[in-house]
C-alpha cells in the first residue's frame, strides 16, 4: 500500500486543480459512495467530524479505491499526524498552523527520519514497508491551515516551508479571527494568502461548500477546492424531500 496520495499530489505537481469531496459523519458507506465518482481527494474531517478509528480506517480503504484518501487531523501533534497516515491517508490537512516553525513541524511529524521524526508501524505502511518508505517521501501530501491572525502575519514564511505541499484556507476561522479587524477584509486576506502562495511557488487551497464556490474559487487560482460535504448534502437535501413531500400532500388535500 503506497503512494495513496498520487492523484492528489499529481494534480498540484502538473499545476492543475484537486477537486474534493469532504466527509464528516463518520461513515464509511459514504466514503465507499464517493469513492465510486471519481473525485481526486476525499478528505475525513478529524477536527470536527464524527470519525472513530476503526470506521476511519475501513473508510480510507474504500476511498483510496477511486481518489486520494486525506485526513484533516484534529490537531498539529505528530501522534495525530502518524495515525491518520498510518491508516493508509496519503496526507494530512493540519488546521491552524500560525507560523513557520509550526508548519515545520507537521512536516516533520509526516516523514520518516531522517527527514522527519514519523515512527514506523502500521497495518497499512507495513505491508511492504520498503516500498512504503521509498514512496513516502515524495509522496505524502503535507497541506497547513491558514485561519488565523497570526497565520496571516506570518503567510510569507509559512508558505517558504520545505515539505509544505499545499496551504489551505480555511475561511470560517479566518472569518472569526477577522471579525473585529476594520483594517481587514476576509476577501482581502484571502487575496493576500493566494499572492503569498504564488510568490512561494506553493500551490493554494480553500475551503468551499458548494460546486458554485468550488468553481469560482478554482477560476481564482485556487488548487485545492471541497465540491460539498457530507453535513450539508444530508441536510439540504433531507430539507428539500421533506418540503416536496409536503407540498406534495397539500396540493393533494386542497
Ligand atoms: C474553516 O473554514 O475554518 C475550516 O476549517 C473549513 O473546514
Ligand atoms: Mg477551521
Amino acid at each position: 500500500m503506497t503512494g495513496a496520495s498520487g492523484k492528489a499530489l499529481s494534480r498540484l505537481g502538473a499545476g492543475e486543480t484537486v477537486f474534493a469531496l469532504w466527509l464528516s459523519l463518520g461513515s464509511p458507506q459514504l466514503a465507499e459512495l464517493a469513492a465510486e465518482l471519481d473525485a481526486d481527494a476525499i478528505v475525513f474531517d478529524l477536527q470536527h467530524g464524527c470519525w472513530d478509528r476503526p470506521g476511519l480506517s475501513a473508510a480510507i480503504a474504500l476511498a483510496m479505491r477511486g481518489a486520494t484518501p486525506l485526513v484533516r487531523v484534529a490537531a498539529n501533534r505528530p501522534d495525530l499526524i502518524g495515525q491518520a497516515l498510518d491508516l493508509g491517508a496519503g496526507g494530512v490537512i493540519v488546521p491552524l498552523v500560525d507560523s513557520a516553525e509550526e508548519a515545520a513541524a507537521a512536516v516533520a511529524a509526516a516523514h520518516y527520519p531522517p527527514f522527519g521524526c514519523r515512527s514506523g508501524g502500521g497495518m497499512r505502511p507495513l505491508a511492504d514497508f520498503d516500498g512504503y518508505l521509498a514512496a513516502s517521501r515524495h509522496g505524502t501530501l503535507v497541506s497547513v491551515m491558514i485561519e488565523t491572525r497570526e497565520a496571516l502575519r506570518n503567510i510569507a514564511a509559512i508558505a517558504a516551508v520545505p515539505g509544505v505541499d499545499l496551504v489551505f484556507i480555511g475561511p470560517g476561522d479566518l472569518a472569526l479571527a477577522l471579525a473585529e479587524d476594520a483594517d481587514m477584509t476576509l476577501e482581502r486576506a484571502i487575496g493576500l494568502v493566494l499572492a503569498a502562495c504564488d510568490g512561494a511557488g506553493k500551490a493554494c487551497g480553500i475551503f468551499t461548500g458548494s460546486a458554485e464556490a468550488a468553481r469560482e474559487r478554482a477560476g481564482q487560482g485556487f488548487r485545492f477546492v471541497v465540491a460539498s460535504d457530507d453535513i450539508r448534502l444530508a441536510r439540504e437535501g433531507l430539507r428539500e424531500a421533506l418540503a416536496a413531500a409536503r407540498a406534495t400532500g397539500s396540493a393533494v388535500a386542497s
